[in-house]
């Protein structure tokens, strides 16, 4: 089985978390912009990344397909619940990581550009919103609890921790450690794993 992606993409740790922690063997196929079209477009097309290319020829994509389809394929260490009302919490988690993530990309994009052809104070202040209101009810629903949803790990957790991770990577200023220590905790809990320092993206240069 094959992964299409980049290291900076917060999309593609989430499938790659999900990979590691399901012990399932990969091959990560690099594919920046410019081998898209030729690489990723003939299997999603969307021609975004992540794409998970099966050893059959069938591919999956996006991020959130890549994780159900995991983890319906190898079912343990489960990370999506089967119960109905816990797997659309899960799922709930899930968005609001993707949520906070979207914002963020937005942004950093954003910031590449030359001032002058940038997005104005307001749509800013909108984004920076999604991502305070985000981080507000993720920090309430986790409360004083080890992991995200119930008592073990889950997709919850790869949500909140690829996340978090995603802004620390991309906007730094944001700070949001002071005003959220729980979150912090979960950050440093989940940075233990081997699954998050593997897939830790290096710092930009
Ligand atoms: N919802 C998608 C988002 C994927 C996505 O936007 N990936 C970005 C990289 S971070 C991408 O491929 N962008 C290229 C494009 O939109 O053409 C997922 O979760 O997989």
């Amino acid at each position: 089985m094959k992964l299409f992606g980049t290291p900076g993409s917060p999309y593609v740790r989430k499938a790659r978390l999900a990979l590691e922690e399901k012990r399932i063997a990969y091959e990560y196929v690099h594919a920046p912009a410019e081998v898209r079209e030729t690489q990723v477009v003939p299997l999603n097309p969307l021609g975004k990344i992540p794409v998970l290319l099966g050893d059959d020829g069938r591919a999956v994509y996006d991020s959130a397909v890549i994780v159900e389809y995991l983890d319906g394929l190898v079912a343990e260490p489960r990370l999506i619940p089967q119960a109905f009302n816990d797997r659309i919490e899960v799922k709930r988690w899930e968005a609001l990581g993707d949520g906070i993530a979207d914002a963020a990309v937005l942004i950093s994009h954003d910031y590449r550009k030359p001032e002058a052809r940038r997005e104005s104070a307001e749509w800013y202040a909108k984004q920076r919103q999604k991502i305070e209101r985000g981080l507000a009810v993720m920090s309430r629903d986790l409360g004083s609890r080890e992991f995200c949803f119930g008592a073990s790990f889950t997709l919850a957790d790869i949500a909140a921790g690829y996340a978090l991770g995603y802004l620390d990577q991309a906007l730094p200023e944001l700070n949001w450690r002071k005003p959220y220590p729980a979150l912090s905790q979960l950050a440093a809990r989940l940075a233990a794993r081997d699954s998050f320092r593997k897939t830790l993206p290096a710092p930009a240069v």
